[in-house]
């Protein structure tokens, strides 16, 4: 059984403490995949006296040489993705081509933010006094913390570290403790890369040991984390409590919008899409359909029937359509929500149940006749459930859709232009699909969302550049 390390300035080394912990295949529940860092504060303080010693030499190179450290890294990560894939699929579960799809999103990432080192880091204003050069530059944060979640395991911490790293910042990273192997993955790349020591520091271990001391400590100028809405809104507390900046990506309950004119068929299979694939496991998923009265019958028929014809199993097999759900307590959620929709009075459809027991499955499960004020309807679940919702008209399915606490995606599916627009202009989310389903992010567009699902903060694109910068205003007299 392989033991891992952390990956402290520039070497790898153990927990100070030697204790490790499984890496467990969701699959097949018996099989540990290997033995990680379980690591003490003390681990992460080594990082981050290392990302402290690293920075000034970093911030300082061209950041035209720091791109290409980027680029090597994306062809690294782009020659071994057909083993990062199978590693990501072992250890969390989604499919291989899901898998493979998300190890080279991932390299798309780092050749975006690596072609960023050529755009503009800062403008030129006009002056009142004529004699006055007046203009800005961005400068890195200084040590960043990245705290990342299991269910993108490549593809989220390289569009968090990716532009910390372009911009100047040390970044030590707090990566999810149940998908290490491909943390593994992405610092090696970077490191063969030739991202210097001490620049991006990797401290595997639980949250619960780690995470409030890296977010609390003041050499951490910001922190970027992707994960539940609990532990995001205590994070947020203690930045905002010692002036530090923070961006959080959080839950969602995101409903699909089917309108009586939309190509049903495009509609099933975008909802299949968003909901079941990675087992329903992003904040991105398609959580609830709000489907007009007149054609709720049909539409939840084809949905249901599609869902009952889908091959769940092992992810490796080409045949799988839907892996398992990525832990035993993500099991245990999910069937605790399906008995929780149950009881309140929700009608089962299809699914609901454990479908093997090597593994942590669930098959997919649509319920319908949902209660849209019921748990069923208004939680974060994150697995294979979905929930049909009836509404009579756009106006009611924009109320039902907005009658929510998060506000990260949703989608609607019409083929009418004007309702496709009111939709786009009164619906709550950061992330709008039409005729699409409602999952996905391209690098370089922003990505968050409204309400409780982020910090009012977006990611990727240039709103990354606006995280991991400060900007300082120069007034520069010539005379
Ligand atoms: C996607 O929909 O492809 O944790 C990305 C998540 C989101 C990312 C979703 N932050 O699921």
């Amino acid at each position: 059984m392989e033991a891992y390390n952390n990956l402290i300035n520039g070497r790898w080394v153990g927990a100070r403490s030697g204790q490790l912990r499984p890496d467990i295949n969701p699959s097949r529940s018996a099989e540990v995949l290997g033995q990680f860092p379980d690591s003490d504060p003390a681990d992460l303080n080594d990082a981050l006296e290392a990302a402290a010693a690293a920075l000034p030499k970093w911030r300082s190179l061209s950041i035209i040489a720091r791109g290409d450290i980027l680029y090597r890294a994306a062809d690294l990560i782009t020659a071994r993705a057909d083993a990062i894939a199978r590693d990501l699929t072992l250890e969390e579960g989604k499919t291989l081509p899901e898998a493979k799809g998300e190890t080279l999103r991932a390299a798309a990432i780092l050749r975006y933010y690596a072609g960023e080192a050529r755009q503009e880091i800062g403008e030129v204003y006009a002056a009142t006094d004529p004699t006055t050069m007046l203009y800005t530059k961005r400068e890195p944060l200084g040590i960043v913390g990245v705290i990342t979640p299991w269910n993108f395991p490549i593809a989220i911490p390289a569009w968090k570290i990716a532009p910390a790293l372009i911009y100047g910042n040390t970044v030590v990273w707090k990566p999810a403790d149940i998908t290490p192997l491909t943390a593994f993955h992405l610092a090696t790349a970077l490191h063969d890369a030739g991202v210097p020591a001490g620049v991006l520091n990797l401290v595997y271990g639980r949250g619960s040991k780690l995470g409030n001391v890296l977010v609390e400590d003041s050499r951490v100028r910001g922190i970027s984390f992707t994960g539940s809405n609990g532990v995001g809104r205590r994070i947020g507390v203690a930045c905002a409590t010692r002036g530090a900046k923070y961006q959080l990506e959080m839950g969602g309950k995101n409903a699909a919008v089917v309108l009586a004119d939309a190509d049903l068929e495009l509609a099933v299979e975008m909802t299949i899409r968003g909901a079941m694939r990675s087992t329903g496991q992003k904040c991105t998923a398609t959580s609830r359909v709000i489907v007009e009265q007149s054609i709720v019958g049909a539409f939840t028929e084809a949905l249901a029937e599609r869902c009952r014809k889908l091959v769940v199993g092992d992810p490796l097999d080409s045949a799988t359509y839907m892996g398992p759900l990525a832990s035993l307590d993500q099991q245990k959620t999910v069937l605790d929500y399906i008995e929780i929709g149950r009881q309140e009075g929700a009608r089962l459809v299809t699914g609901g149940t454990q479908t093997d027991n090597t593994g942590f499955f669930v098959s997919p499960t649509v319920f319908t006749a949902v209660d849209p004020h019921s748990r069923l309807a208004t939680e974060e679940i994150f697995g294979p459930v979905v929930a049909v919702v009836p509404a009579t008209g756009l106006e009611q399915a924009l109320q039902l859709a907005n009658d929510s606490s998060f506000g990260l995606s949703t989608a609607v599916f019409t083929k009418d232009l004007t309702k496709a627009l009111r939709f786009v202009d009164e619906v709550e989310c950061g992330i709008i699909h039409v005729n699409s389903e409602t999952a996905g992010a391209e690098p370089h567009v922003p990505f968050g969302g409204m309400k409780e699902s982020s910090s009012s903060s977006r990611e990727q694109g240039k709103s990354a550049r606006e995280f991991y910068t400060q900007v300082k205003t120069i007034y520069l007299d010539r005379s």
